[in-house]
Order: structure tokens, then C-alpha cells, then sequence
């Protein structure tokens, strides 16, 4: 049934059940001589290319592409629009190899029409801490798909990943594939219901009008923790601690040092947002939270094109209780204009999604390990890592 990847080192459907499976590597390295050097091959037609995202006109080709041809929704009503600013910050944290930033051109025209990444991470499965990359953005041009150019993208990664000598790799997709660790469900808090249900995001609940609907979705103008305040480069340490020592709690999660914090949450401009809440009394970090932005394309409506998305990316309420701080992050994306707010039923999030006005929403998300194997299924609330 997966021509592809019934063929690579990732569980089985077959294998389920059967349980006895060790855990860890489902294959162990080989020697990095033993790596094929030079890359697979595509079709004639097209190319293989490094893609440079430091460079403005390669990183508004691949932000073209990914507008254009990237995840839409079941119903096809809307496109993830990564921003520019979001695949550099995506795509350069501590360490990343340029090399995994692949992209496919037609020879001869250039055109880019597919993608492909990884980058670098530390992650921690129960005791054991394992260099992984993390691979995302797979695209392929609406025009070429179906043509089993995807496992091509794929082996290419995996053979540039095994090249630095990592052998294991996580991603996340809507798709059902040999085979989950998990399977996560999003929530979504409407802050602006009315053009929700306008461009058909979410619907007006049974018995509702618009207005009750705006009423029973209205947020306090201002954050109600004393102390909640902005994150800044001189709370990375505090922050680090926070959350080496939240993120213990789960099975799988990132390990992160300073230098992966001040990378992936120090705030960056419409990339990623992150509070901290500093006691009044003791000027202690106790609290920290943060989302990332992530826009749609509306398609095919006449009155909006963007719908402007916060994800719950990390959270740490040590002293403020969860639903408080959550609250307040609401707040903070609605004064700031965002439309949803959106989280995965990951961590601790379902001590207060309900709570909070999140409803579920249809589209799952799988999380998957590459050469890894676990003894048995995780539930969402044991896993502590979001990928983007
Ligand atoms: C997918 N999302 O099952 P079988 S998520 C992985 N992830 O193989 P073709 C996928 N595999 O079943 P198309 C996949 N989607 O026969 C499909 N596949 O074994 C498998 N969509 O290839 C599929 N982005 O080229 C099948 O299909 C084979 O032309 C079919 O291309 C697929 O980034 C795709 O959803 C997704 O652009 C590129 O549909 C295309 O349809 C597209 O004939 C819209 O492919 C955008 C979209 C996916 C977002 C993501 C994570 C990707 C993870 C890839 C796996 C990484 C493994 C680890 C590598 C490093 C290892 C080390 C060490
Ligand atoms: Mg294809």
C-alpha cells in the first residue's frame, strides 16, 4: 500500500500490535563512507538546487512556491502563508546546514517546483538525547504531482542528514503514515468570530446569533497577571531554565540550551511572540509563554484574502495558573489583531482548552520519528515538542 515508504526504517502496520520491538534506532549507522556522495536522480527535465535563504530573491521563490502550492485544508479553503520573515527564522536556528534546504528547478527555465527541508535539533526521547533533523515544508508544484517525485525529495534530505553523521529525524503531517507516535487534534479560539464565520473558518453555533457570538467570545482590553510583560534577550537564561524543567515532564521533547532560546523564542517581528510574567515583589521570572504567527490565504473570497493565526508554541506556568496565563495570551493576540488562536492538544493544553473557548477542529496532525521505534503509541499530552 506505500510503495515508498513500506521500503524505509520507519514502524510498519504490519509490526503492529506485535509489540516485543525494542525501542530505539530501527537501523543502526553506517559508515559516513558508506553514504551514496552524490545525490539522487530526478527526472530529466529538472535539477537539483541549494536554496540560499539568506538570499531575498531565493527565499521569495520558495515563499511563492509554498504560497502557492503548499498545505490547504480538506476543503480547500484555505493555504498556509508562511511569511518571508517566518522560513528564515524556520530555517536558520543554531547550527543549520544550508545544504538541507533543497530545492528542485526545471532546467530550462529555473522555475522552482519543488521543496524540501531539515534542520538541526536535539531531541529527547525519555532518557536518551538524539541528534535529529526536523523536516518540514515538503512541496511539490501542483502541476507535478502524483509523479513519485516526493520519495525522490525525500531520500535526497535523508542521504544530506546521514552525510553529517544523523541518523534519526521528526516531522509532522495531516496525512496517515507508517506510523504515528502520536495523533494530535487542533483547537481553535475565535478572537474575531464574525469574520471567522464570514469566510467560512467557523460556523454559527446552533441557537447563536452574531451577536451573542461576539459576546460569548469578548476578551478584557488588558492582560490581568501582574508582571506579564514581553520577553526580552536578558530573560534567556530564566526562560532556558523554565523550560529545560517543563519540557523534563514529557516523553518526547526538544532538549534547548541558551543558544536554541534565544533562537526559537526570544520575540521576532510577526515570526513569534513570547511573554514572560516577572514577579512584582521579587523581579523573578516565574511564567513564560509564546506563539508563533502563521497566516492562510483565503481562497476564493470576495471580502478577505488573510486570516491572521497564532499557534501555541511553548508554554511554562510555574507559578500562574495555566488558564490564567493562557488568557492573557489571548488577550495579547487579540489586542494585537490575530483572528484565531490555534493549539494542539499537546503538553498541558487540555487543561485549558475547553475552559478557554477552544473548540476542536477537524484536521489531525501526525507526529512521526524516522529510525526511531517506541515501545508503544504516545497520547498527545506526553509529547512536548511543536513543529512549524
Ligand atoms: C507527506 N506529507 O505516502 P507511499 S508535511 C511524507 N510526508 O508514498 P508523490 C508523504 N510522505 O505511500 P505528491 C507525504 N505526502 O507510496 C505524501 N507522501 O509510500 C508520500 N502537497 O509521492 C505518499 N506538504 O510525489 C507516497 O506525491 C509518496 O506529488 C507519493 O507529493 C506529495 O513537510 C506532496 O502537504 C506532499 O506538495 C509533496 O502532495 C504534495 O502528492 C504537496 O507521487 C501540499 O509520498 C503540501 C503538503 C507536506 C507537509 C511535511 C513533512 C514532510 C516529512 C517527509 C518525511 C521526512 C522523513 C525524514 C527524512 C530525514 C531522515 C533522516 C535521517
Ligand atoms: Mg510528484
Amino acid at each position: 500500500r506505500h510503495r515508498f515508504w513500506e521500503t524505509q526504517p520507519v514502524g510498519q502496520f504490519k509490526d503492529a500490535g506485535r509489540g516485543g520491538l525494542p525501542e530505539g534506532p530501527i537501523e543502526p549507522p553506517t559508515a559516513l563512507s558508506a553514504v551514496r556522495p552524490e545525490p539522487y536522480n530526478l527526472p530529466a527535465l529538472y535539477e537539483w538546487t541549494t536554496c540560499d535563504m539568506d538570499d531575498e530573491q531565493t527565499c521569495a521563490e520558495v515563499y511563492n512556491l509554498l504560497t502557492n502550492n503548499y498545505v490547504e485544508d480538506d476543503e480547500n479553503m484555505f493555504r498556509f502563508n508562511y511569511s518571508k520573515e517566518f522560513l528564515q527564522w524556520a530555517l536558520r536556528p543554531p547550527g543549520y546546514f544550508k545544504a538541507w534546504h533543497i530545492g528542485v528547478r526545471v532546467k530550462a527555465t529555473k522555475k522552482l517546483v519543488a521543496f524540501i527541508t531539515g534542520v538541526p535539533g536535539r531531541i529527547r526521547v525519555r532518557e536518551d538525547i538524539i541528534r535529529m533533523a526536523e523536516v518540514n515544508f515538503l512541496c511539490v508544484h501542483k502541476k507535478l504531482r502524483s509523479k513519485r517525485l516526493a520519495p525522490v525529495m525525500i531520500k535526497e534530505v535523508t542521504r544530506r542528514v546521514h552525510l553529517e553523521n544523523i541518523w534519526q529525524a521528526a516531522y509532522t503531517a495531516g496525512v496517515i503514515l507508517p506510523t504515528p507516535v502520536t495523533t494530535c487534534r487542533y483547537w481553535h479560539r475565535s478572537l474575531n468570530p464574525k469574520k471567522l464565520i464570514d469566510v467560512g473558518f467557523s460556523r454559527l453555533g446552533a441557537r447563536m446569533t452574531m451577536s451573542r457570538t461576539i459576546r460569548l467570545y469578548k476578551l478584557p482590553e488588558a492582560t490581568a497577571t501582574p508582571g506579564f510583560r514581553k520577553m526580552e534577550l536578558r530573560d534567556v537564561p530564566a526562560v532556558t531554565r523554565l523550560l529545560r524543567e517543563h519540557l523534563s515532564l514529557f516523553v518526547v521533547a526538544p532538549d534547548l540550551d541558551e543558544n536554541d532560546v534565544e533562537h526559537w523564542v526570544l520575540p521576532l517581528e510577526n515570526v513569534v511572540d513570547s511573554y514572560v510574567v516577572e514577579s512584582p515583589e521579587t523581579h523573578e521570572v516565574t511564567d513564560f509563554c509564546s506563539f508563533y504567527t502563521l497566516p492562510s490565504s483565503i481562497l476564493n473570497n470576495q471580502n478577505y484574502s488573510v486570516l491572521k493565526a497564532a499557534y501555541s508554541f511553548y508554554n511554562v506556568a510555574a507559578k500562574t495558573p495555566l488558564l490564567h496565563l493562557m488568557n492573557d495570551a489571548l488577550i495579547v493576540a487579540k489586542q494585537k489583531d490575530y483572528d484565531v488562536f490555534n493549539a494542539l492538544d499537546v503538553m498541558h493544553n487540555d487543561t485549558f482548552l475547553k475552559e478557554l473557548k477552544f473548540g476542536p477542529g477537524d484536521g489531525q496532525l501526525h507526529y512521526y520519528l524516522y529510525n526511531y521505534r517506541l515501545r508503544n503509541d504516545l497520547k498527545p499530552a506526553e509529547l512536548g515538542l511543536v513543529l512549524l
